[in-house]
């Protein structure tokens, strides 16, 4: 009887399980062998990121929560190019589930992805809703990747992140890689870029770096292969030393790293965001193998 309802109108009210069928729906589509190195979820991360590391904690401004990307503004913002190809993957699913509001779609998609891709369970829970375009918030909030370690602390302890929160983020470049007509970077920064591990911090500390020698953007490419990259901003969580002692420990724990990682990253796609109902009302997010 339930199940023949529409979903849809005042009073009708989403269960965790019409939230899982939309994980589930997600998970389906993130194989593609034409697309990059065969996945849509690195993008799909990336997205759930930048729709909310925007978020100033001073004026409770940006966040995941209002989804204001799908506007220009935002969605013109040089940091969030490509990203259309993100959330036009997830219209498709919005299509199938109009009732889900895409603040919480797209922070969901970035949950499924990371899970997907073998990564750490991330605590999530639904109650985002979209905003209009009055609400986008000022380019520049996202970090710059040819700056150094003053300005990463400067973006991330605006959204209210410590150095331990920020290292631990920073490992999801383990996954994805860089596009020339993106960001202008170029290359992945592991060997196994579809799969979520510890192996970012790993590369970051055992291998040798050099310049890029190219007409782009100042990057860094390993010596031995020439194949793997690291932006500026990767590079300073190696010479700096408060920074520096959690590269460390993530690279020789991978466990420890899961933790950390997904208690920052439930905390970033959080921000800001009104919740009605305490962090107990949790979804449990299962895949469909398990
Ligand atoms: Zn990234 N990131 N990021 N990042 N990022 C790129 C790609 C990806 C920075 C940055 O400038 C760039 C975090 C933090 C920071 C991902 C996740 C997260 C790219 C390449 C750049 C330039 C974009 C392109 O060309 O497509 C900087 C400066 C950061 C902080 C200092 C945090 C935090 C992340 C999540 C927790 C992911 C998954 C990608 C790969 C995207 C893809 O399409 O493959």
């Amino acid at each position: 009887e339930e199940a023949k309802k529409p979903k849809t109108g005042k009073g009708w009210i989403p269960s965790f399980k019409d939230y899982q069928d939309v994980y589930n729906d997600i998970a389906a589509i993130l194989e593609d062998n034409d697309y990059d190195d065969g996945s849509y979820a690195p993008v799909l991360v990336r997205l759930g990121w930048h729709a909310s590391g925007t978020y100033d904690k001073e004026t409770k401004t940006g966040g995941s929560n209002g989804a204001t990307m799908r506007f220009e503004p935002e969605a013109g913002h040089g940091a969030n190019a490509g990203l259309v190809v993100a959330r036009d993957i997830l219209e498709k699913i919005r299509q199938k589930h109009p009732w889900i509001t895409y603040s919480d779609l797209w922070t969901l998609a970035a949950v499924c992805a990371i899970q997907e891709m073998g990564g750490p369970i991330i605590p999530w829970r639904p109650g985002r809703t979209d905003k209009d375009v009055a609400a986008c918030t000022p380019d520049g909030r996202l970090p710059d990747a040819s700056k150094e370690h003053k300005h990463i602390r400067e973006i991330f302890y605006r959204m209210g992140f410590n150095d331990q929160e920020i290292v631990a983020l920073l490992g999801a470049h383990a996954i994805g890689r860089c596009h020339p007509d993106r960001s202008g970077f170029d290359g992945p920064w592991t060997f196994s870029p579809t799969y979520f591990t510890n192996s970012f911090y790993k590369i970051l500390l055992e291998t040798k770096w050099i310049y890029k020698k190219w007409k782009g953007p100042v990057q860094f490419v390993d010596q031995e292969s020439g194949s793997l990259m690291m932006l500026p901003t990767d590079m300073a969580l190696v010479k700096d030393k408060e920074f520096r002692k959690h590269v460390e420990r993530y690279a020789a724990d991978e466990k420890t790293f899961f933790d950390e990682f997904a208690a920052a990253f439930g905390k970033l796609l959080e921000l800001g965001v009104p919740f009605e109902k305490d962090e107990s009302f949790r979804f449990k997010r299962t895949t469909d193998d398990e």
